[in-house]
């Protein structure tokens, strides 16, 4: 695949939800050899270390449950800058971190597409739609919320307003088993591309993650990546708070990523809601970086295998 310039932006957000251990995530990462795998393809990697919040002070919420809100918000502000700029020297990845950080990573690189005059395109890698706002919200907590804010949703005061909305019908959604109520509300308008994994047990992954990539493709799309680790099965990659059974397997995780290597499409990446907190000796660390790998052009042989005829 084609040479890239990687930039690792250090995302130790912690505040989208009550449950502690994500701040490791980017060091976790570093330590399963992230920088090292992507050098090992022939791309280079610039660290750009860990980044830290904005100061930003908010007014109480209506929602009592909602958790840190100004620690998000602070968050948001900072990705959305931080994004941009590593866009214009090469392909951000955001190592998380939770999921909030996707409200400033994706908001922040959709709005770079705007200014490249380019469509801009979500696939969004998780158990969960993450599409509440502040309001809809019953955990409070606000990695729930980065769908809904990235969307244009009302109920975001406080955060920055979005340079660039992201359209519903440009965002693909693979891997969910659970989904709230009030979110299931929004996606009914059917909008977005909805994979959950009953569609992939009977269809396989690889088909609705093409037709979603020929959209892509055939808009001269950008192409923002976010992949939760809950994705994933959690007997393969436990590191996470918010296990849901069922999830993609070990294979199905290298297909998604081989697919969008062959297809060049892929412009920036997160990688979130890793806690090595939780993890068993790095084996989810290790699994992010591989399926990293994957995505950068890791193959098992150098040109597709062929069945004998
Ligand atoms: N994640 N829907 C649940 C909530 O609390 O709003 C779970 C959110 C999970 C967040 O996957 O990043
Ligand atoms: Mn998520
Ligand atoms: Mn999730
Ligand atoms: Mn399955």
């Amino acid at each position: 695949m084609k040479q890239k310039h990687c930039i690792l932006i250090g995302a130790p957000v912690d505040c989208g939800k009550r449950r502690k251990g994500c701040v490791m995530g980017p060091d976790a990462l570093r330590t399963a050899g992230l920088a090292e795998a992507i050098c090992a393809l022939g791309h280079t990697v610039e660290d750009i270390g860990n980044l830290v919040p904005d100061g930003t002070d908010t007014a109480p919420h209506p929602n009592p449950n909602v958790y840190a809100l100004a620690e998000n918000i602070g968050w948001t502000k900072r990705l959305m800058q931080a994004g941009p700029e590593a866009a214009a020297k090469g392909m951000p990845i955001f190592m998380g971190g939770d999921h909030a950080l996707a409200a400033g990573s994706v908001a922040g690189m959709a709005a770079y597409a705007q200014q490249q005059n380019r469509p801009f395109f979500v696939l969004w890698l998780d158990a969960h739609s993450d599409i509440h706002t502040p309001l809809t919200s019953d955990s409070g907590n606000l990695h729930g919320t980065p769908m809904g804010y990235v969307t244009g949703r009302s109920g975001f005061d406080g955060y920055p307003p979005l340079p660039a909305r992201v359209d519903p019908a440009q965002v693909c959604m693979i891997g969910l088993r659970s989904v709230d109520g009030a979110e299931r509300a929004v996606l009914a308008d059917g909008a977005a591309q909805l994979v959950d994994m009953r569609r992939i047990d009977e269809e396989g992954i690889s088909a609705p993650l093409q037709s979603f990539l020929q959209q892509v493709k055939a808009a001269n799309g950008m192409l923002h990546v976010s992949l939760d680790v809950d994705f994933l099965d959690p007997t393969i990659a436990p590191a996470v708070g918010t296990t849901v059974p069922g999830g993609a397997t070990t294979r199905e995780g290298h297909l998604v990523m081989e697919i969008l290597s062959d297809s060049g499409l892929v412009t920036s990446l997160d990688l979130v809601e890793l806690n090595p907190f939780l993890d068993e000796r790095g084996r989810t660390a290790n699994l992010m970086v591989d399926l990293t790998a994957s995505l950068l052009g890791r193959r098992i042989f150098d040109r597709p295998t062929r069945s004998l005829q």
